[in-house]
């Protein structure tokens, strides 16, 4: 970044001051990841200076024919590495991904049943402070107190509500999601099927998790989260008519211009998702978080659903004196990131909450394995026991950024 360094020594001295922070500290929200070199490099191209509305070879501008190419590399990766028919790589985000599905498929005030987002669901799935509880009739299936999802209990209430459309994939929810009984449920009810894979996009493409196709007609994800990429969102379907419809909603429906130079990363990234590393990277993110769930229960901790299957692990303090607030600050002072996060049979409010969010997918790039989370496990636990003990957060805080300085985070192996 050397004409940053020259020219704007201030953005480029908070620049440094964030990859000193990523560098010394633990990052653990399940959905952070340190992408790439090559795909920042991909980011930083000159494709930021080109407008494409459209898609390739049908763009409303002139001089696409590079952003036509990088756009098409991007939708054929994306294709081969889930597996489908129909993607558009243009969503900006998973919101946007997920508002799209929504505006091509629905008309105001039809019906969405999704996950609740106190349970683990996303603020697009329907929640009433987002356009998608705003604009669309929004209902909603939980976990049960032992923290999975009763597929009967969704049943039931499908069958009540007789959604348009059914949204499953969740934030916050360890366990494996059943795309097959969503099907079924779908099948009864007369709904679409649409999944929100965001967080287990790269445990699915890497066969740690169940496909959703050819269960769901409609799958959203971001290209960020366990797949590691560049920040952005993506569409997929193996249904023609559907795939018009939603490219159509993208554009010129809810965006304008494409972002070249992340359509450009998100193929960098694809190109690494399907490589075999990939696949033993997505096994470590689950053994990681296994490890971590195993070390919180040894150390009585109250991990939602008893473990994990994914790649996070939620720790209810529902039976402790202290918050999800509380830890998350703890933590932090201690060197490790992760967030708060309501639990079942929550009592606390959302910006308090009774637990913790903790996930493996980024300390897993910079090439921890089992031993150091063993060690950062035994460490949350640590900081958890003595919660007030600022001294000790201290402590393990300069322990912790000795063990975070010996995996870079830009040394990930070549492939
Ligand atoms: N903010 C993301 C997460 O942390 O799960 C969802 O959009």
């Amino acid at each position: 970044m050397s004409f940053l360094k020259e020219r704007d020594p201030e953005v480029f001295g908070i620049i440094e001051r964030e990859l000193e922070r990523q560098n010394s500290g633990l990052e653990m929200i399940a959905s952070e990841n340190f992408t790439l070199p090559e795909v920042m490099e991909a980011m930083g191209s000159v494709f930021t200076n080109k407008y494409a509305e459209g898609y390739p070879k049908k763009r409303y501008y002139g001089g696409c024919e590079n952003a036509d190419d990088i756009e098409q590399l991007a939708i054929d990766r994306a294709k081969e590495l889930f597996n489908c028919e129909f993607v558009n790589v243009q969503p900006h985000s998973g919101s946007q991904a997920n508002g799209a599905v929504y505006s091509a498929l629905l008309k105001a005030g039809d019906k969405i049943l999704g996950m609740d987002l106190s349970h683990g669901g996303h603020l697009t799935h329907g929640a009433k402070v987002s356009f998608s509880g705003q604009n669309y009739q929004s209902f909603f299936y939980g976990v049960e107190l032992d923290g999975r999802i009763n597929y009967d209990r969704v049943r039931d209430i499908a069958n009540i509500v007789k959604p348009k459309i059914l949204v499953c994939g969740a934030s916050a929810y360890s366990r494996e999601i059943d795309f097959a009984k969503f099907r079924e449920i779908a099948d009864e009810v007369g709904a679409i099927l649409m999944a929100d894979i965001a967080h287990i996009a790269g445990l699915v493409v890497a066969g740690e998790h169940p496909h959703p196709f050819p269960h769901c007609d409609v799958v959203t994800t971001t290209t960020h989260k366990t797949l590691g990429g560049p920040r952005g969102g993506l569409i997929m379907t193996n249904d023609e008519e559907l795939s018009k419809k939603i490219n159509k909603a993208i554009f010129p429906g809810l965006q304008g211009g494409p972002l070249v130079h992340v359509i450009a990363a998100k193929a960098v990234g694809f190109r690494y998702n399907l490589t075999p590393e990939w696949k033993e990277y997505a096994k470590q993110v689950k053994k990681n978080a296994s490890t971590l769930a195993e070390v919180l229960v040894s150390r009585g901790y109250d991990v939602v659903s008893g473990g994990t299957d994914n790649h996070l692990v939620l720790v209810s303090f529902l039976n402790k004196e202290f918050s999800g607030k509380d830890a998350d600050l703890a933590l932090g002072n201690a060197g490790i990131t992760v967030n708060k996060n309501t639990v079942p049979g929550e009592t606390r409010s959302p910006f308090v909450t009774s637990g913790i969010r903790v996930g493996s997918p980024a300390l897993t790039s910079r090439g921890m394995k089992e031993a150091e989370f063993k060690l950062i496990a035994t460490r949350i636990a640590d900081v958890l026991d003595d919660i007030e003990n600022s001294q000790k957060q201290e402590e393990i805080r300069k322990e912790l950024e000795e063990l975070a300085k010996k995996f870079v985070i830009y040394n990930q192996p070549t492939y």
